[in-house]
């Protein structure tokens, strides 16, 4: 490791004028660049040698640290055994094993994982599952899908269509026909500072009850919302809500998807968030911690009467015309597979969930610091909310990134809040030395 290290203090930086960065200021960036060379557990090291504290897994999606050595040796047996093999009418043993391994902790009645390569791809896939579930039982006319303000659901045009993040949506035309959405849930004036779940807010359930009335249920295929939406400032359910949706939904038919791309896989205290908060979606969609991030992977898990529904044609026939190419690829699946072994060997969910009240004790420390309006928890997920600069909303919460990462953390910025999500192998001192960090940035931001 020493070598590395030496060998990366003097690597010289790429040109970097042909890659065009997703959801990054290109110019800026290519100005004054942050590359990240290597990463090992809790940390990632630049290319000129600067260490860095993860505090967000990456991007929600390393639970199991960096470069964890069972899942980096699963991918490397995998890539000198099998690399690619066709992915309709052939199969390969390691995606079938994930697949079980993924219904095996997924909440009882999700039954069966449908294989893709992202998030958005687990949304437009579940998407299309929910409306062809309905043609398929003879309500075709079931068409509208229904989402949630500040819901993110990634980027493909079904995902941003049900996703209520303005910017994401206002240059890309009409989107999906018939698509409604659900008022969100923060509320600082009545759920500031609460630790855990707010107790405030299940009411707003029952906007799906006029949603219903405006539309008439026959028309509505699903309502899909994330169990704690990430993308959007950490945005916690309030006790009950997610069981009223189910219920409301129940009543009228409709299916329900929870977007877990970043609350599966131990990151809200559990293998996944229905499970946590004990309401089982129809749909389940994940990615990111699938692999621990270390191979693009994401998937749809079913329950069991929505694959028994496609199950019925002629033998023979495909069920689902819908897949890719790289749907179930060896290396993700066999990442998935170390990964899914590591989360259960060193007990990781258990783990953070362990963590969750010295997690939640320190960040609420932040209160009373400068700009801060809110702090907010759940699992070992966190946010921090601050007041806007007059005039330049998100360049407080950009200064607190830029503070922190000079002083060796990565935390992540939506708008003004600073979003937490660290790795779950995460130590309590490490937990203290990110806060510190952030008290440190607030005094200068
Ligand atoms: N659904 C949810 C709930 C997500 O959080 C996606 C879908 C899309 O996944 P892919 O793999 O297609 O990116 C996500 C992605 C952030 C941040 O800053 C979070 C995501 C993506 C980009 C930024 O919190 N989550």
């Amino acid at each position: 490791m020493a070598d590395n290290t030496a060998r990366q203090l003097t690597e010289a930086l790429p040109d970097l004028q042909a890659y065009w960065m997703p959801f990054t200021g290109n110019r800026l960036f290519k100005s004054s660049p942050r590359l990240i060379s290597r990463a090992e557990g809790m940390h990632c090291f630049t290319h000129d040698g600067k260490k860095l504290l993860d505090a967000v897994a990456g991007l929600w999606c390393c639970n199991a640290g960096h470069c964890h050595p069972k899942i980096v040796e699963a991918i490397k047996k995998q890539a000198e055994t099998l690399d690619y093999s066709m992915a309709f009418q052939l199969g390969h043993p390691t995606v079938f094993e994930l697949a079980n391994k993924l219904t095996d902790i997924a909440p009882d009645g999700i039954d069966y994982a449908f294989f893709v390569n992202s998030g958005s791809e687990a949304v437009d896939t579940a998407l299309k599952m929910a409306l062809a579930y309905h043609r398929l039982r003879g309500q075709g006319e079931r068409t509208r899908l229904i989402g949630r303000a500040r819901g993110y659901h990634g980027v493909g045009f079904g995902g941003i269509s049900v996703g209520g993040i303005s910017p994401n949506r206002k240059m890309f035309g009409a989107l999906l026909p018939g698509v409604d959405h659900l008022p969100h849930t923060h509320n600082l004036e009545h759920n500031a500072w609460s630790r855990g779940l707010p107790a405030w807010g299940a009411h707003l359930a029952d906007e799906l009850e006029d949603v219903i009335a405006l539309h008439d249920a026959s028309t509505i295929a699903a309502v899909i919302v994330e169990p704690i939406a990430g993308s959007a400032g950490v945005i916690l359910p309030p006790k009950g809500y997610l069981s009223r949706l189910r219920d409301i939904c129940d009543r009228h038919g409709i299916l329900l998807i929870f977007d877990e791309v970043i609350t599966a896989f131990g990151r809200a205290g559990d293998a996944f968030a229905s499970g946590r908060f004990a309401v089982t979606p129809d749909l389940i969609t994940v990615a990111k911690g699938l692999t621990s991030g270390a191979v693009p992977m994401g998937a749809v898990l079913a329950a069991g009467p929505i694959y028994d529904t496609f199950m019925t044609g002629p033998e023979g026939a495909i069920e689902f015309f819908h897949g890719y190419t790289y749907s179930g690829h060896p290396l993700a699946a066999a990442a998935g597979c170390a990964t899914l072994d590591v989360y259960r060997d060193e007990g990781l969910f258990e783990r953070a969930r362990g963590l969750e009240k010295q997690f939640e004790e320190a960040l609420h420390s932040l209160k009373g610091e400068p700009h801060v309006i809110d702090v907010r928890n759940f699992g070992l997920i966190g946010a921090v909310e601050l007041e806007p600069i007059e005039g330049q909303p998100t360049a407080r919460a950009m200064n607190v990134f830029r503070n922190c990462f000079d002083n060796g953390v990565i935390v992540r910025t939506t708008g003004d809040t600073v979003a937490f999500s660290p790795p779950l192998i995460i130590e309590q001192t490490q937990i203290q030395q990110i806060v510190e960090s952030v008290r440190a940035a607030l005094n200068r931001a």
